[in-house]
């Protein structure tokens, strides 16, 4: 059988991390497309001459046009930029809008049965962009968002218990970023609901630290965003889909009337598995939490509302 094929495009942080981990995971041959001139090709090589030591039969190449990702089952998009000092979101999102158009429009001429997923910021509205540039249908073009802010929720309260991250399941909803919906409701430790594990005042401060997202990390690094978590959360939907495994997990999806949303990119739970995305699990939610859900898509529908109306017409 013919090994899968993946292209990610960005060799920044989270694309060059990220296709270490899908070479390391054996789960493709990558390859790796940036618009600096010998940056994919170098990190490419570099990634490939682990091989003899790692033992995996992944091959990756580097390029800076599109001639070498033909034939792609999955393409991963990271490029983009991050957010510089002075620079608004509105600033950000026409930018970035620009470079996913190119970039998906580019790559999709190459490979018309790939899946997309997104992952440049800000991330629900890129994934429209990608949307209405490829022509994919929803189940092609899925955002990565949710697993990070999820695992982020998950590593707090293993921190905070001292227990396995392996033990602690937590369901976050909603854009990615300041509107994203956490439900402690819904996060388990060993199947058992941590807000009958921890004070709510503790919950209060874990469910506002995961909302912060990588802000504490930018912080901290002094530039650029999170990558390693970031290109974990790549790596378990592509492995998902490739290995038609079928997890549920959180992504971000063009609803198509589930949670009584339409048109519009959110994080919802979804099974991820060789259709790409095959269907939206819709668990129970309170008044409360359904409120949530649907500000946090009015911020992400006003945001696309920006967008240029002649995206993807050409
Ligand atoms: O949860 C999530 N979805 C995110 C998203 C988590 C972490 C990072 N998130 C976003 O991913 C972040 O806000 C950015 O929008 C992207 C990529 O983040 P990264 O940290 O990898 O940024 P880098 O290191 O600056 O890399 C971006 C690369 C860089 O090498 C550029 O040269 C390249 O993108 N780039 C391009 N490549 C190809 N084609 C074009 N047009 C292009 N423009 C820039």
């Amino acid at each position: 059988m013919k090994k899968p094929k993946i292209t990610v495009i960005g060799a920044g942080n989270v694309g060059a991390t990220t296709a270490h981990r899908l070479s390391e995971g054996h789960l493709g041959d990558v390859v790796l497309v940036d618009v600096l001139e010998g940056v994919p090709q170098g990190k490419a090589l570099d990634l490939y001459q682990a091989a003899p030591v790692v033992h995996h039969d992944c091959m990756l190449v580097g390029a800076n046009d599109y001639e070498a990702t033909a034939g792609s089952d999955i393409i991963v998009m990271t490029a983009g930029l991050a957010r510089k000092p002075g620079m608004s979101r509105d600033d950000l999102q026409d930018a970035n809008a620009k470079i996913v158009a190119e970039c998906i429009s580019r790559s999709v001429r190459k490979s018309r049965d790939s899946i997309i997923i997104m992952v440049t910021n800000p991330l629900d509205v890129m994934c429209e962009v990608a949307r209405r540039v490829s022509g994919f249908p929803r189940e092609r073009v899925i955002g990565m968002a949710g697993i990070l802010d999820t695992a982020r929720m998950r590593a707090f309260i293993a921190m905070e218990m001292g227990v396995s991250t392996d033990s602690v399941f937590a369901l976050v909803l909603g854009g990615h970023g300041d509107s994203m919906v956490p439900l402690p409701r819904y996060t388990t430790v060993s199947g058992v609901p941590v807000t009958e594990l921890l004070s709510k005042e503790r919950l209060d401060a874990i469910v506002q630290r995961t909302a912060q997202g990588g802000g504490e990390i930018v912080k901290l690094l002094k530039t650029g965003s999170a990558y390693y978590a970031p290109a974990a959360g790549v790596y378990e939907m592509v492995d998902s889909i490739i290995r038609d495994r079928k997890k549920i997990l959180p992504c971000a999806v063009y609803l198509q009337g589930e949670f009584g949303l339409k048109d519009v990119f959110v994080g919802v739970p979804c099974k991820l598995g060789a259709e790409g995305m095959e269907g939206v699990f819709q668990p129970k939610l309170s008044a409360e939490e359904k409120a949530l859900l649907h500000k946090s898509a009015g911020d992400v529908a006003a945001q696309i509302g920006k967008l240029p109306a002649d995206l993807g017409k050409n």
